[in-house]
């Protein structure tokens, strides 16, 4: 019933019926770590994955499945897995996927710390890693073959706003055998579905949108129970042990039933902050798909709903203009992390993606200059009023 239901009705009760709980509206917390089973041998059947059952909150847990189930409903997935943040998934993911002597090809822009993981993390142990701009269909055609194990990218890209064509590259992906997980995190399921468009796994910092409140730090992976239950018992289990805390898991989901009515704020403030942004003499370059001339806008209109709440731009002064422009805003508050109903401002080459040396931001697609905008959910005049009033102090 409930995967035929709207948006926003799934994210409110799906996997959910108070009748199981005494009547209780809201989900329990089920704060324990452990869990007892009548006879040794059940336990032990558990332990098997003979039966179902829960046995220890590093695996599973009722309020985390209760995440997992609504998360599965939204991406349209068979499953889902809550983890301890958004680099547990990823990581999790990753490892549990890829063995010394796999390629894993990357898209030429990733958040910060996912470039570090995989220049610290994977090719230290092995693996190859390569990077293609993914938005060149030439370039990815020549570069995926039969020793591609996994092509990975996020879209829209952090902190550069670059869409990759999620249908496209999952088919050519996949004529080589190769998995395609795409980082979600800054459209959410409200805006693109990247598992229905042929990814195999949907990945989430639910730090962000999903939470929405800017008070925790989570994860998510979706994708086929297969590949789920593998990322559980290898990645999460045994390899990161980056599991989500039951209070997370009860914070996630109070954030995600108001996603819907959020999102539609977040975009409908962020179309008119880069409208007035586009106005502006002294900003050079304005980053929102959006926008008649983003170069992708065609590409958004097919794969989002909408165009969502981050904005990035460079100003025509540079990175000193950038600067000052960041100082001189009052309610604007200078912050990393994004999808809050707090607008942030952050510069991305000396915080988000300074795991970058400075060659290769230029490489990456990542200027100096470049600012970025998380447009929040106050009164849209009164973001455009301190953003008006900080530009004339640049
Ligand atoms: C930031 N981002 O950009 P956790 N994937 C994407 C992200 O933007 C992030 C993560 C994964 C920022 C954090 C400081 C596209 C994080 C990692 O932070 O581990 O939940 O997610 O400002």
């Amino acid at each position: 019933m409930m995967h035929t239901s709207g948006f926003a009705t799934r994210a409110i009760h799906s996997g959910y019926d108070p009748e199981s709980e005494q009547g209780a509206l809201c989900p329990p917390l089920h704060l324990t770590s452990t869990f007892t089973a009548p006879t040794a041998d059940e336990m032990g059947a558990r332990f098997a994955g003979e039966v179902d059952g829960h046995f220890y909150s590093r695996i599973s847990n009722p309020t985390l499945d209760l995440l997992e189930r609504r998360m599965s409903a939204l991406e349209g997935t068979e499953a889902a897995l809550a983890t301890a943040s958004g680099m547990g998934a990823i990581t999790a993911t990753l490892w549990s996927l890829l063995k010394p002597g796999d390629e894993i090809l990357v898209d030429r822009t990733l958040y910060g710390c996912t470039f570090a993981f995989l220049r610290h993390g994977l090719s230290r142990f092995g693996i190859k890693v390569r990077t293609v701009d993914m938005t060149n269909s030439d370039r990815l055609i020549e570069s995926v073959n039969d020793s591609t194990k996994v092509v990975y990218f996020e879209t829209p890209a952090n902190p550069n706003m670059r869409l990759v064509d999620i249908a496209s590259v999952s088919k050519l992906a996949h004529v080589h055998g190769a998995k395609v997980i795409v980082d979600n995190t800054y459209a959410t399921p409200f805006l693109t579905r990247p598992v229905s468009l042929g990814a195999d796994l949907v990945i989430h910092s639910a730090t962000k949108y999903l939470g929405g409140h800017g008070d925790l730090v989570a994860g998510i992976v979706a994708g086929r129970t297969e590949l789920i239950e593998q990322i559980r018992l290898y990645g999460l289990k045994d390899m990161t042990g980056a599991v989500m805390s039951p209070f997370t898991a009860m914070l996630v989901l109070r954030g995600l039933k108001t996603l819907d009515l959020r999102m539609q704020r977040h975009c409908s403030n962020a179309a008119a902050v880069a409208a007035f942004l586009k106005q502006q003499d002294q900003i050079a370059d304005v980053y929102y798909p959006g926008l008649q001339d983003f170069p992708q806008h065609m590409l958004a209109k097919r794969q989002m709903d909408d165009f969502g709440g981050m904005i990035a731009f460079e100003m025509t002064g540079g990175l000193q203009a950038g600067k000052k422009l960041i100082d001189s805003l009052q309610m604007i508050h200078c912050a990393v992390s994004l999808g809050d109903a707090e607008t942030l401002i952050q510069h991305p080459a000396s915080m988000t993606h300074s795991t970058y040396e400075p060659e290769e931001r230029v490489e990456h697609g990542i200027p100096d200059g470049l600012i970025r905008l998380s447009v929040g959910l106050e009164t849209i005049s009164d973001i455009l009023d301190d953003l008006d009033r900080a530009l004339r102090m640049v």
